[in-house]
């Protein structure tokens, strides 16, 4: 049974190729700077969005047309299992990632729903013997059933909390079994509405007792995947715990959970934070946090969440350069949480979709790679920070001066000489190196 027989096995076929079912710059095998692009790239597919999400909107209805469309229930759910599989096979991802609602109804009862939940994983694993792609991460849906309405882990009400962690306690077992990489928690409704009914201090200390039982349970079962907080500000609640990397890294050290956490950094997430994306990956990378990336982009014309596919040729460019430098993503990847927007509502747009998220980031992983082999940034950065490897500012650096020497020295100045950042110049410099990848690839 086919559920996408118009579409073929895309391929790379360059840069001049006008097929649209084909990669023009992922090409899977390529070396870039010593690893293969889907080494280095570990892009996954997130099952919410490209099999579950109905083109539904605050305004209007479901419009997406899926092979799906005339099931419900588990019918419908181990359709979709076979549709995402052949989905993942035409496309060539290695990864994909789910939240437990997504793959399998929720029952009446808790018990209900975990034996849905049992069945669908074990045709997950049958799927996932003959297949390349494994699971990047999977999570708890705590936050679309109306129980969740004041929160999860963080909820006023010990019953939910309670909820909250038997879901969580599933999604590691169902890790385990699955052999997930990487386990995510995202606090969509970890916050709070308004402070005037709300005990911040019991919610957050609440919030690391239940990340540290998700730890010990972990321990338990011997699931050893990467464990990640995946910060957003706020949507759908009005101000989320974990707003940006540098709360969640404050959060994660005030309660002793810095040691097992790395951060999922999402570029729309970024924006909403008032941050750019490299800002959150770059915050992540220097405290040793970056485990893995949320692949979109928002539009900064919108004040929400609108999880397009990521076409900026810049943000992807900027983010494979903070990644590059991380060495890589580790266990993590680039999984795309987009969606396709309401009107591309036919089954091929999510190829489309899937193609054009894929080769901007191969370009971006191009530039990137160029860039750090010329060492276009690090050389400038090198001689602008010069001053702290000699003399006054190399003793700064190594602990060795006070106020009073410090004093000293600047009493002694005569001549102060600050040099020009280049803003300007450096940003043509991006440009150029962009344009020689178009150029070279267009050849
Ligand atoms: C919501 C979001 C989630 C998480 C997983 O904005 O990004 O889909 O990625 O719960
Ligand atoms: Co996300």
């Amino acid at each position: 049974m086919s559920y996408f027989s118009a579409i073929s096995k895309i391929q790379f076929e360059g840069p001049s190729s006008t097929n649209p079912f084909a990669f023009k710059h992922y090409n899977p095998d390529e070396k870039i700077g010593g690893k293969t692009m889907e080494e280095t790239l570990r892009f996954a597919v997130a099952y919410w969005h490209t099999f579950t999400f109905e083109g539904n909107d605050s305004f209007g209805v479901g419009t997406m047309l899926r092979p799906w469309d005339h099931l419900s229930g588990m019918d419908q759910a181990k359709v979709r299992v076979e549709a995402a599989f052949e989905f993942f096979e035409k496309l060539d991802v290695p990864y994909f990632c789910f939240h437990d609602v997504d793959i399998a109804p929720e029952g009446n009862t808790l018990a209900e729903t975990y034996k849905n939940l049992d069945e669908i994983v074990a045709m997950l694993k049958e799927y996932m013997k003959t297949s390349k792609t494994k699971l990047l991460w999977n999570t708890a849906n705590n936050f679309t059933n109306p129980r969740w309405l004041h929160g999860a882990a963080t909820a006023p009400n010990a019953d939910i909390f309670a909820y909250a962690a038997a879901k969580v306690k599933k999604g590691l077992e169902m890790a385990k079994e699955l052999g997930a990489e990487n386990y995510v928690f995202w606090g969509g409704r970890e916050g709070y509405e308004t402070l005037l009914n709300t005990d911040m201090k019991l919610e957050l200390d609440n919030l690391g007792r239940f990340f540290h039982m998700a730890l010990d349970y972990a321990k338990e079962i011997g699931f050893t995947g990467q464990f990640l907080i995946e910060p957003k500000p706020k949507e759908p609640t009005k101000h989320q715990y974990d707003f940006d990397v540098a709360t969640g890294l404050a959060f994660l050290q005030k309660y002793d959970l810095a040691d097992h956490f790395k951060f999922n950094v999402e570029a729309n997430h970024a924006t909403l934070a008032g941050h750019t994306f490299e800002h959150e990956l770059r915050t992540a990378r220097i405290n040793g946090m970056l485990g893995s990336v949320d692949a979109n982009q928002g539009d900064m014309l919108l004040g929400w969440d609108t999880d397009e596919f990521p076409t900026d040729l810049y943000s992807t460019t900027l983010a494979m350069y903070e990644i590059l430098l991380n060495g890589g993503l580790g266990s993590g990847g680039l999984n795309f949480d987009a969606k396709v927007r309401r009107g591309s509502f036919e089954a091929e747009d999510l190829f489309h979709a899937h193609i054009a998220g894929m080769d901007s980031f191969a370009i971006g992983l191009k530039v990137a790679n160029r860039l750090l082999e010329d060492k276009v940034f690090e050389d400038f950065i090198a001689e602008r920070y010069e001053s702290y490897t000699k003399g006054i500012g190399l003793e700064i650096v190594q602990g060795k001066t006070n106020f009073h020497q410090l004093e000293q020295h600047a009493l002694s100045l005569r001549d102060i000489r600050n040099t020009s950042g280049r803003h300007e110049r450096l940003r043509a410099i991006l440009n150029q190196y962009l344009l020689a990848e178009q150029l070279s690839s267009v050849q």
